[in-house]
């Protein structure tokens, strides 16, 4: 079956769906495109080719008839007006992370989705679809290294993005980190505890780097790092320490020293770099979905919810300084 893909959002990451789209799945067409400033809409039209519709407005896009399946990859501040009416039009939507800037704005998606009895939503929480993160938690489920204790998650970044101020790694980078310790160790986060100790000098008006210890319902003990401004690459890290070994991430040949302008093996220079495979096998697998089963993999609404609940008990306590407590939710009966 044929279907029309609308994409919402068509600088950045929208651009590279619409490609990807176009490169990978010959049943799905990219039809229609919305953007803020129109004139970027009309140039990636013409860069995708074919036949597309420009729309005056999100609304007119979500509604149109040829549209079946809809990627949001607006800014996060538009994300849960354009995912509920998605919802309410009964079209499935693709949703970059965030799902949407306030966990209240996250739970009112949720609600539209309980409201509809249907899981119509993915979120682009890219790790899960990742080679390396499958195997590893397919060490840790085997049972080798025993029960888990201890994760270890950094999230290495070579320089500041444009504009970037104050604790918003926690907002734009940690819920990574939250998102795929909770699907790797299957467990919800109870606390946390954010350290912003001596500063970056590199990082300007950013609070960088900036670590947090989280504790999670099942016990363990989860430590995650946000460093913005490495310089050399973009370089993801992730350790299980079990009861009787350790899984990581491989490392396979990487120097012990990584710094900026040495070189040395092969550390992707951003997370394009790093994750493009990731970032196919999710498309894939989402418009795999749209035309057949409708069974969306990868993240749901349900959690894009608990990475911005975490993400704001995090801002919490860089700014309390305490250890802040994570509102226990109990998962509806929608997601499983
Ligand atoms: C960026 O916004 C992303 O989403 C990347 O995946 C993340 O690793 C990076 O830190 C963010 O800047």
């Amino acid at each position: 079956m044929s279907f029309g893909v609308g994409i919402i959002g068509t600088g950045g990451i929208g651009r590279d769906h619409a490609l990807r789209i176009k490169a990978l799945e010959p049943a799905a067409e990219v039809v229609a495109l919305y953007n803020r400033t129109h004139e970027r809409a009309d140039r990636l039209a013409s860069e995708v080719g074919g036949t597309i519709k420009v729309h005056a407005s999100a609304s007119a896009l979500v509604n149109a008839p040829d549209v079946d399946a809809i990627v949001v990859s607006s800014s996060g501040d538009t994300h849960a007006e354009y995912v509920i009416e998605a919802i309410n039009a009964n079209k499935p939507v693709f949703c970059e992370k965030p799902l949407a800037e306030t966990s209240a704005d996250c739970r009112a998606i949720v609600d539209a989705e309980i409201a509809a009895g249907v899981r119509l939503v993915q979120v682009g929480f890219v790790r899960r679809y990742d080679a390396a993160y499958k195997e590893l938690k397919e060490t840790v489920n085997s049972g080798v290294i025993g029960e888990p204790l201890v994760c270890y998650s950094a999230h290495r970044n070579p320089v500041t993005p444009d504009g970037w101020c104050g604790e918003m790694a926690l907002i734009d980078s940690a819920p990574h980190d939250f998102d795929i310790v909770r699907w790797l160790l299957g467990c919800e986060f109870e606390s946390i505890k954010v350290f912003m100790g001596k500063q970056n000098s590199y990082a300007g008006d950013l609070r960088d780097p900036i670590t947090m210890v989280l504790r999670s319902t099942g016990g363990h003990t989860v430590h995650v790092e946000t460093s913005m401004n490495l310089g050399y690459g973009y370089d993801i890290r992730c350790e299980v320490v079990g009861e009787r070994g350790v899984a990581a991430l491989a490392d396979a040949g990487l120097a012990t020293c990584r710094a900026a302008g040495r070189a040395g093996p092969a550390i992707p220079a951003d997370w394009r770099a790093r994750f493009s495979d990731a970032f196919e096998g999710q498309m894939r697998s989402w418009l795999g979905a749209v035309a057949n089963s409708r069974q969306f993999a990868g993240s749901t609404a349900w959690d894009g919810y608990m990475a911005q609940v975490v993400s704001e008990a995090a801002v919490a306590s860089a700014r309390s300084g305490r250890e802040t407590s994570i509102e226990a939710s109990t998962r509806p009966a929608l997601y499983g």
